[in-house]
């Protein structure tokens, strides 16, 4: 007779804080047994999400905020998206947890245990806008495959950390170094434990940015499991699939990182425009660095009503990747003119900047708010979806919302 275990205790622990209770008489349950309440698991409940989140896909799970829903200054985790692309991860123990530095530029290997990161490098705290390179994807045509992200993949939390430049010179690298590739514990969807869902990374001159951390909080507490718990990288202004979640290893490389999605269309835009629909040569790809300049009217909620005579209060966020937003605008008559308002400076460089405004209506009717931002290098966000791509990344657009003046 083959031999049973029971389940482990860390492997009861994650499932009780996925479950969000107790499990009573959890010790007798047998390895590998799936209690049920994890068989047809309500996604909200499971990851501390509000009820009013989409969720576009349940293998792997992806959910996205809406733009109301981010009006917060910081994200909190009930409505922060998650874009997973392979299974979130059931059996952590933060206390067995280590991060490895490897690679062909890394001048050693090294194996830092959690409590030696935290204890040995300077803790900073940042708040660092993620948004997914798809967000957006909805709205281009032909239609790009992927999830339909509309405009709520993206989030701007505060994250505590230690400086990957800290690690990476304890460590020491050559002069070689030209990028940085992340690995994860997530597994495959397929479960195949030789393939990884994804290993991405950034030149190393991102890497050792001040804002580049090696996180172990989030608003203050434990990172969410589904958000990376116990240890994530942040590298807030470019694509959030730069930032992996549950990172054990980072490689120091000598060459463009080439992990799983950093090749082919994965993360990579036309490097010259093309016709929508067209076929790009892998050659002819180009790796999608600092996000584009944009903005979310977070309030009021689209299809506001508002009486005659009242003026309507705006608000929302904008960011621009690498680069600050200098100019905010707005426009009611579908961007034929536009009104320039205040925009905030933000709290740290990487995090997004915060607008308002008061709008007076001309008259009785069906008006849209248009937002419009503008970095320091002058790009101002399109009116129009911009240019096609095969996987409908860096959708910048204005953003709308409907108003009606009764
Ligand atoms: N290990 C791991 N890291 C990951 C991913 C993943 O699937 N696995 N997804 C990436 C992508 S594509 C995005 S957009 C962000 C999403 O972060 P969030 O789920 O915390 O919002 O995580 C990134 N880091
Ligand atoms: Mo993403």
């Amino acid at each position: 007779m083959e031999r049973r275990n029971f389940v482990k205790k860390v492997v009861l622990g994650s499932m009780a804080t996925i479950i969000g209770a107790d499990i009573v008489f959890g010790s007798t349950m047998l390895e590998g047994y799936q209690p049920l309440a994890l068989q047809d698991p309500d996604p909200f409940k499971m990851f501390n999400k509000d009820k009013q989140m989409e969720v576009l896909n349940d293998k792997p799970w992806n959910i996205e905020a809406k733009a109301h829903l981010l009006d917060e200054k910081i994200t909190s985790n009930n409505y922060m998206f998650i874009r997973n692309n392979g299974l979130v991860p059931d059996a952590i123990d933060s206390n067995e947890w280590t991060l490895t530095i490897d690679g062909e530029s890394a001048k050693e290997l090294k194996t830092y245990t959690l409590a030696e990161l935290q204890t040995k490098f300077p803790q900073y705290t940042y708040q660092l806008t993620l948004e997914c390179g798809g967000n957006g994807r909805s709205e281009f045509d032909p239609p790009a495959k992927g999830n339909q992200w509309t405009v709520g993949a993206v989030s701007c939390a505060k994250w505590t950390g230690v400086r990957l430049r800290d690690i990476l010179e304890d460590v020491g690298i050559k002069d070689s170094a030209v990028y940085i590739g992340y690995h994860a514990v997530d597994a495959h969807l397929s479960r195949d434990p030789k393939k990884e869902p994804i290993s991405r990374g950034a030149p190393i001159a991102k890497a050792l940015q001040d804002e580049t951390l090696v996180a172990f909080k989030m608003n203050g507490q434990d990172i969410p499991l589904v958000h990376g718990y116990p240890l994530r990288l942040v590298a807030g202004g470019w694509p959030a699939s730069v930032s992996g979640k549950w990172v054990n290893r980072i490689s120091v490389r000598d060459k463009v990182h080439d992990g799983t999605k950093m090749t082919g269309t994965a993360y990579r835009v036309p490097c010259e425009p093309v016709a929508p629909g067209e076929k790009v040569k892998d050659e002819d790809m180009c790796i999608i660095e600092s996000m584009p300049v944009k903005s979310l009217i977070t309030y009021p909620k689209s299809g506001a009503i508002i009486k005659k005579g009242n003026k309507l209060n705006i608000r929302g966020h904008a960011w621009a990747g690498e680069l600050e937003v200098t100019k905010m605008e707005y426009s009611i008559d579908f961007g034929a003119t536009w009104i320039a308002v205040s925009v905030e400076k933000p709290v740290n460089r990487l995090a997004w900047q915060h607008f308002d405004a008061t709008i007076d209506f001309p008259k009785k009717g069906y008006y849209e708010v248009w937002s419009r931002a503008t970095d320091s290098q002058g790009y101002s966000q399109p009116m129009l979806v911009p240019g096609w791509n095969p996987k409908g990344y860096l959708n910048n657009a204005c953003h709308r919302i409907a108003v009606k003046v009764e």
